[in-house]
């Protein structure tokens, strides 16, 4: 049977693999052993991607609600034309922000949805844009807009003498950091590589992760601490002068204000916070900063940044703590200096020139348009998640009343699952674009059923920020797809010609009356790449481009003086506020952590057989406290938190710290007596939004107080 060269798209790892076809039929897909960034690795659920496109709840017509509540499919056309219909009347009696748009996670996997969905989004004037990245790690755009940006690039992986990775567990993940090249392809082969060149890894997790293995040291902080640790570690650089005074001097205000913000964070206040040993706090900095005496010079030679994951993103005190993590980084200067030559790693992206100086902060909130809703502002053009449950719920003129979701699950997403359900059920109408019936599409009106991977051509454009090697890769379409569905660009591309109104991509009016393919769309995407699109489109296993020089230049005219805000006043509040956290309330005197599981991306996967084996998501709990707790391995206990309690099945896990839970997301169903055994269970039943982030409203899911209490067996009491 003939194979296949391509590659996977259920995650931006972008695994090279090869698939074999019959006919129309997806037989095998398996990693592709030759290919120049993953080198054969690939991960059960991308080798399972045949049963993802073929299996059989995929969507293979869109679907229409009807009257008794049951669902029939519907042609495409008539879909759009109904819609477009009811979102006119819809804003034409409520105004464009009665409308509003939730864009998933696999909407950024196909290159084409992300720019056509928003630029459909810009033509409906409505602000109500939100993403999964405002329950994810939106802490990174918080930090961005009060610190500033340093413009002349990070530090890369591959040249690192040390990395320190804080709450992300790549091995699993794949998902290593900010985009500096760390390990978000073929990961043990990547962090063994970087350690026989001897690179010092650090991982910050509460878990033993199979990435923590690895490392060259471990610290285990209490869930939800971190901004108390990466404090400490702070003060342990800036009182021993371990800092990079010249970039500090030359780049950024507020040194002296944060030294004196973290100077209570002693190693051993430090230490009963966080529950990290105070010699291991001292450890971490001093092997972070890289000099085993006072130098107080620059420290230029010695590179390598600190990098983080939902486990620091989604703490209580995430926004403070990420902002120390940047802290780290810009203190000891591992940033590209004037002069300096990195790989150039846009490929088909345009290149955007590297430039020795500072955006400095714009705090995007502050000013534009701001929600009924707390008065809470904007983020990249985007509202919080955290409050779409109550723009929808809470009455005003320009409540929600129409919500297009794109490749999304907010349904199972979305902190407070009971309160995401009744306002995703009280919309006058929900359209959901999706390829299988999803918890959200079960609430719609209309599912629009599109392509997927392996039945769409593609090429990485998006995904070449993440990649280690500037590299690029094309795929044609494999499989012909089912009769019945359509490319996600060309949903949006056509509702917006239904509404007379044509997109804007890729700098050019797009003309509604003759759609594009989505190979011209491709190459007009990449036109200022790079290298040319036929090249691409011919090399099957995609380019390795020739590490092609940037050297970072000059400020521009009068940007020299342009400085990054390291401490300004909130941020030294919270800061205050994290050192202050009283210990565990003995009520709830047990902690829920975010984790992953390899066989799943989120929701996805959860249906097919065996892929996740044990066929539910598990809570994960060291053997000690289930001694203590009488509770034996694969028992069904109740864990509650103050927002509200679910049942799980219990794992005994020798990784998780004492006195955690650590249980995945995007499970369980509607009912949280349903059998976990069966569904799993909701961790967004524990999840509500406890406003600790006054900016960005980003719930906390994880450091979540809880208790676990033995399921009382029926009839018992
Ligand atoms: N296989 C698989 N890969 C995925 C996904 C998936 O569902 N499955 N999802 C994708 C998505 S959407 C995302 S956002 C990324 C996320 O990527 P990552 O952020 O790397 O996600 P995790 O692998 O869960 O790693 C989070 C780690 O944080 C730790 N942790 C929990 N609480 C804390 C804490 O308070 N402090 C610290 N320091 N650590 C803590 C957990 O133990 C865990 O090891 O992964 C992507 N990749
Ligand atoms: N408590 C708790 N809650 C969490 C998290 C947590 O760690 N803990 N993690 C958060 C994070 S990081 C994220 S990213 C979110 C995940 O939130 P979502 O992104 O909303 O969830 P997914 O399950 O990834 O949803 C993707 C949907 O896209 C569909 N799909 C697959 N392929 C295609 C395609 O080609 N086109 C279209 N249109 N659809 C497709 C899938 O069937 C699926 O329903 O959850 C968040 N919620
Ligand atoms: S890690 Fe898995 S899901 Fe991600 S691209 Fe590779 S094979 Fe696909
Ligand atoms: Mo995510």
């Amino acid at each position: 049977m003939p194979v296949k060269l391509s590659y996977c798209r259920l995650c931006p790892a972008s695994c090279g693999v090869r698939v074999e076809v019959d006919g129309d039929r997806i037989v095998s897909i398996v990693g592709d052993g030759l290919h120049p960034l993953s080198g054969g690795y690939s991960c059960p659920k991308g080798r399972r991607g045949g049963e993802f496109v073929q299996g059989p709840d995929r969507l293979t017509t869109s679907m229409r609600r009807t009257a008794d509540g049951n669902y029939a499919p519907i042609p495409i056309d008539a879909a759009i034309a109904e819609i477009a219909e009811r979102l006119e009347a819809i804003t034409g009696e409520h105004g464009p922000d009665a409308l509003g748009l939730f864009m998933g996670t696999q909407q950024n996997f196909a290159a084409l949805s992300t720019p056509i969905v928003r630029a459909w989004f810009r033509t409906t004037g409505s602000h109500k844009l939100f993403s999964t990245m405002t329950i994810d790690q939106s802490a990174k755009w918080i930090v961005q807009s009060r610190m500033g940006e340093y413009l002349g690039g990070r530090q890369r992986f591959d040249t690192a003498d040390v990395w320190l990775l804080a709450g992300t567990n790549p091995m699993v993940s794949l998902n290593g950091g900010d985009g500096d090249g760390a390990v978000t392809q073929n990961p043990s082969v990547t962090i063994r590589k970087a350690r026989e060149r001897g690179l010092k890894l650090i991982v910050v997790d509460p878990r033993l992760t199979e990435t923590a293995t690895r490392a060259d040291l471990h610290l285990r902080p209490k869930p939800g601490t971190d901004a108390a640790l990466f404090a400490g570690m702070l003060r342990v650089i800036l009182t021993e002068e371990r800092h990079d005074r010249q970039f500090c001097d030359r780049f950024a205000d507020g040194l002296r204000v944060l030294t004196a913000a973290v100077a209570p964070a002693t190693p051993e206040l430090t230490q009963s916070i966080t529950g990290v040993p105070a010699g291991d706090v001292i450890r971490a900095a001093r092997m972070f900063a890289g000099a085993s005496g006072a130098t107080g010079t620059a420290t230029g030679r010695f590179r390598g940044m600190a990098t983080t994951g939902t486990g620091v993103c989604m703490g209580p005190h995430s926004n403070v703590a990420e902002h120390l993590v940047a802290c780290l980084n810009v203190v000891c200067g591992r940033y590209l200096r004037e002069g300096e030559v990195t790989p150039d790693r846009n490929v088909l992206a345009r290149t955007m020139p590297l430039k020795a100086e500072v955006r400095p902060p714009y705090r995007s909130w502050e000013s534009g348009f701001r929600s009924r809703i707390g008065g809470i502002g904007t983020m990249n053009g985007e509202l919080p998640s955290g409050i779409l449950a109550d723009e929808i719920l809470e009455p005003g003129p320009d409540r929600v009343r129409a919500l297009m979701v794109s490749g999304g699950n907010p349904a199972r997403a979305l902190p407070d699952r009971e309160k995401a359900e009744r306002a995703l059920r009280e919309l006058d109408l929900l359209v959901c674009v999706d390829t299988r019936m999803s918890d959200t599409a079960r609430l719609a009106d209309y599912i629009i059923a599109p392509t997927m991977l392996y039945e769409r051509p593609d090429h990485t454009l998006l995904a070449e920020f993440f990649f280690e090697q500037p590299f690029a890769q094309y795929t044609p379409r494999l499989v012909a797809p089912p009769e019945g569905v359509i490319e996600d660009w060309e949903f949006f591309f056509r509702l917006a010609a239904a509404s007379g109104c044509s997109v804007k991509f890729a700098g050019r009016m797009l003309d509604p009356a003759a759609p594009p393919t989505s190979e011209e769309l491709l190459a007009m995407f990449a036109e200022r790449g790079r290298i040319p699109m036929d090249e691409l489109i011919t090399a099957q296993r995609g380019v390795l481009v020739s590490p092609g020089e940037k050297v970072v230049g000059p400020p521009a005219e009068g940007a020299a003086d342009r400085r990054l805000a390291l401490c300004p006043d909130d941020v030294a509040d919270e800061i205050a506020t994290a050192l202050g956290e009283a210990t565990s309330a003995r009520e709830l005197p047990m902690r829920l952590t975010v984790r992953r599981m390899r066989e799943l991306m989120n929701s996805l996967g959860r249906n097919i057989s065996g892929l996740p084996r044990s066929g539910y998501n598990p809570a994960h709990v060291h053997p000690q406290d289930l001694q203590r707790l009488g509770i034996e391995h694969g028992e069904i206990v109740r864990i509650r938190s103050a927002h509200g309690r679910i049942r799980a099945v219990v794992h005994t896990d020798h990784t998780v710290s004492p006195g955690t839970v650590s249980m995945t997301h995007c499970w369980g169903a509607s009912d949280p007596e349903a059998d976990p055994r069966r569904v799993g269970s909701n961790v967004n039943d524990l999840t509500g939004y406890d406003r600790l982030q006054s900016i960005n409203a980003m719930p906390t899911m994880t450091g979540v107080p809880v208790a676990i209490e033995r399921e009382v067996p029926a009839g018992a009491h």
